[in-house]
């Protein structure tokens, strides 16, 4: 299972792909499309697999990379997507959980610098029951999203 899911990223992923176990959780690429350089916000993206047999959920994410980091949703009104802030992200045994352009991201609001292709960004995950795991976000070719032009009205 684990493997499959690694393969299919591998083969997606243009660059490397990287991951890490942590406790009953696989964590699987975080990453960033390179933000432009005059973007206010950035969306992270990541796949966590809760190979446990407990329930689990990440609950937030913090990193210096922004002045705040929050987890949201994306909705669709009338054909236009809107991004709402999302409580927690539940993980249920067995889960493969993306969070992937179009749906849940993580939002980095109010950039504290520039990041380009192939830089680390640290941030925390923090769960439910796992607590706060230290990873880093990958910074991926641009995927030509400004996120700072997108409906944040929900905040
Ligand atoms: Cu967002």
């Amino acid at each position: 299972m684990k493997r499959a899911i690694l393969a299919l990223l591998l083969l997606a992923a243009p660059a490397v792909a990287h991951d890490q176990m942590t406790g009953d959780l696989h964590i699987i690429h975080p990453s960033i499309p390179a933000p432009n350089a005059t973007a206010k916000s950035a969306a992270g993206y990541i796949t966590i697999s809760n190979e446990g047999e407990t329930p689990e959920e990440l609950l937030g994410v913090r990193s210096p990379f922004a002045a705040s980091t929050t987890l949201h949703t994306t909705i669709f009104e009338d054909g236009i997507a809107k991004m709402r802030p999302l409580i927690g992200v539940p993980l249920a045994p067995g889960d493969v959980v993306n969070l992937e352009p179009g749906g849940m991201h993580v939002m980095f609001m109010g950039l504290t610098g520039t990041a380009k292709e192939g830089d680390m960004i640290p941030a925390t995950l923090i769960f439910r029951k796992a607590g706060e795991v230290e990873v880093e976000f990958m910074v991926d070719p641009a995927d030509g999203a400004d996120h700072s032009q997108m409906d944040h009205s929900g905040h």
